[in-house]
């Protein structure tokens, strides 16, 4: 009778155990793909991944910018995304004279501290209410004040020169 009594207890604990084993693994699982990355270079010795998995402990952050574009037409948009300098912040930068921002085709521009700290300037990944979902394309800079030369589709990597 009792051992019978200790095995039923031992097997429950083993169940208890078991599921609770089988949960945490399947959370770890599911919060591991990232939907983009931004290898950001120049904090540190080695290269930071910056996903948007890290984005999500950074506020999101909603502006009003004008995208000119070459032939003179100008469209007004709401943009979502996450402050450059924000981003900078979280990943602890320390000081910086620039930012250069690269997308994976390589087109790039050099951004001046002003510029990489104004308010203006934000990862973007939501334009109009629609998230950017293009695979060459789900982080997008964009500049309030700047022409659409400056909003560098696909962006990649970035460079903070101290
Ligand atoms: N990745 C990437 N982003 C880029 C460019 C580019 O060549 N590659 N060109 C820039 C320039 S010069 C302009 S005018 C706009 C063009 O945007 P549009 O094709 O939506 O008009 O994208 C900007 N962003
Ligand atoms: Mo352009």
């Amino acid at each position: 009778m009792k051992i019978k009594k200790l095995m039923g207890i031992l097997l429950i604990l083993t169940l208890v155990v078991t599921v609770f084993a089988g949960c945490s693994g399947k959370e770890e699982a599911s919060s591991k793909e990232a939907n983009w990355t931004i290898s950001v270079e120049g904090i540190g010795d080695e290269a930071i991944s910056f996903t948007d998995i890290s984005a999500q402990e950074i506020g999101t952050k909603e502006i009003e910018a004008v995208m000119k574009k070459k032939d003179g037409s100008e469209q007004e948009q709401t943009w979502k995304g996450y402050g450059l300098k924000e981003v900078l912040d979280y990943l602890n930068a320390g000081e910086y004279t620039s930012v250069v921002v690269e997308a994976a085709d390589g087109y790039s521009k050099e951004l001046t501290k002003d510029l990489a700290d104004s308010e203006g300037t934000i990862l973007g990944v939501m334009v109009d209410g629609k998230a950017l979902e293009e695979d060459d394309n789900r982080v997008q800079l964009v500049i309030k004040g700047e022409g659409s030369n400056w909003w560098i589709k696909g962006v990649a990597k970035i460079k903070v020169i101290k």
